[in-house]
């Protein structure tokens, strides 16, 4: 459900006027760069996640893609905080958006503005209400991640999303919730939108940066857990066929949130059902986000705190 206001270049526009111009260079090119967001429900209202990483990586993204961007970490922040409060939320989906705006076309692009939103929208569970119990089935996917080199996995840039978007309509195709991309060299790489972790023989594996991942925030929240839990892990290539032998694998995002995978290629992950840490670690998730356990990271902003 969209919001009734959009953060727009500084100041509030009504959600249908935050339009663009056809000749937007990121409408051409792709040069956009984006986060998403969570705020949370709960009893001191809205808290987002991890807002400040989040925050950290939008311009670090931008750096990247050498966006400049007008705005400082705490002027992005407030517009985020201000536009949860002035729509009203108590829990949504955060899309902070930068990209190069209208002029001229040619890919060099750095003679066009910079646009800066903040759009916010209520959004459940993005890969369907029974897949946070029940998991999901998925394929690996016959697209590739980018090879290094060719693109930058660590950015969120809006045109290297073609790629995901590819993996997940043939999924769709296929009858599949989500597909999961090899790398370059064909090891395990992550899901169209969401990081993967591995549980085999009792160690946690999940790929590094030289696999073309996104370093994600949730996968980042998920190893701190981990730790917290006495696991350890493993950051190393992972071969496909240890998806088929895996006990669990479940998948990390902001809208995915901790995803269990039931089969991959239509075969089992161990029992075909969410097994007991992706349980575990799901409720120590919920329970810290809802601010039903002290938020002992420091991991919540509350938006209207009183
Ligand atoms: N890998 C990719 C490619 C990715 O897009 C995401 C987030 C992640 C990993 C997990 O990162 P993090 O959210 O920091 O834990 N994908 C975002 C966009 C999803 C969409 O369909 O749009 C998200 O989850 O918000």
């Amino acid at each position: 459900m969209p919001a009734e206001w959009i953060w727009k270049n500084g100041e509030f526009v009504a959600w249908e006027n935050a339009t663009v111009h056809v000749t937007a260079h990121a409408l051409h090119y792709g040069s956009s760069v984006f986060e998403g967001i969570r705020a949370y429900a709960t009893d001191k209202g809205p808290a987002v996640f991890r807002l400040q990483p989040h925050t950290q990586r939008l311009l670090n993204s931008c750096k990247i893609a050498r966006i400049d961007v007008p705005y400082t970490e705490d002027d992005l922040n407030e517009a985020i905080l201000e536009t949860i409060r002035r729509n009203g939320h108590e829990a949504c989906y955060i899309r902070p958006l930068v990209f190069r705006g209208a002029n001229k076309l040619g890919v060099e692009g750095r003679q066009n503005p910079t646009e800066v939103v903040v759009l916010t929208l209520e959004w459940g569970r993005y890969l369907g209400n029974e897949a946070v119990e029940q998991g999901v089935d998925v394929q690996v996917s016959t697209w590739r991640r980018p090879a290094p080199g060719t693109g930058s996995s660590l950015a969120k840039i809006g045109g290297q999303y073609v790629n995901s978007q590819l993996i997940s309509m043939e999924a769709h195709d296929n009858g599949f919730a989500e597909g999961i991309a090899l790398d370059v060299s064909g090891f395990v790489s992550e899901g169209a939108g969401e990081n993967i972790f591995v549980l085999y023989n009792g160690v946690i594996y999940t790929p590094g940066p030289w696999s073309s991942i996104l370093l994600g925030i949730t996968r980042d929240t998920v190893l701190t857990l981990l730790q917290d839990f006495g696991y350890e892990v493993r950051y190393q290539p992972i071969p496909r066929d240890m998806l088929y032998l895996a006990d669990e694998i479940f998948f990390t995002g902001t809208a995915a949130e901790i995803t269990p995978l039931r089969s991959v290629d239509r075969i089992p992950v161990g029992s075909g059902t969410r097994g007991p840490l992706t349980k575990r670690l799901q409720e120590e998730f919920f329970a810290i986000t809802s601010g039903q356990k002290p938020d002992r990271y420091g991991w919540l902003t509350y938006a209207r705190p009183t």
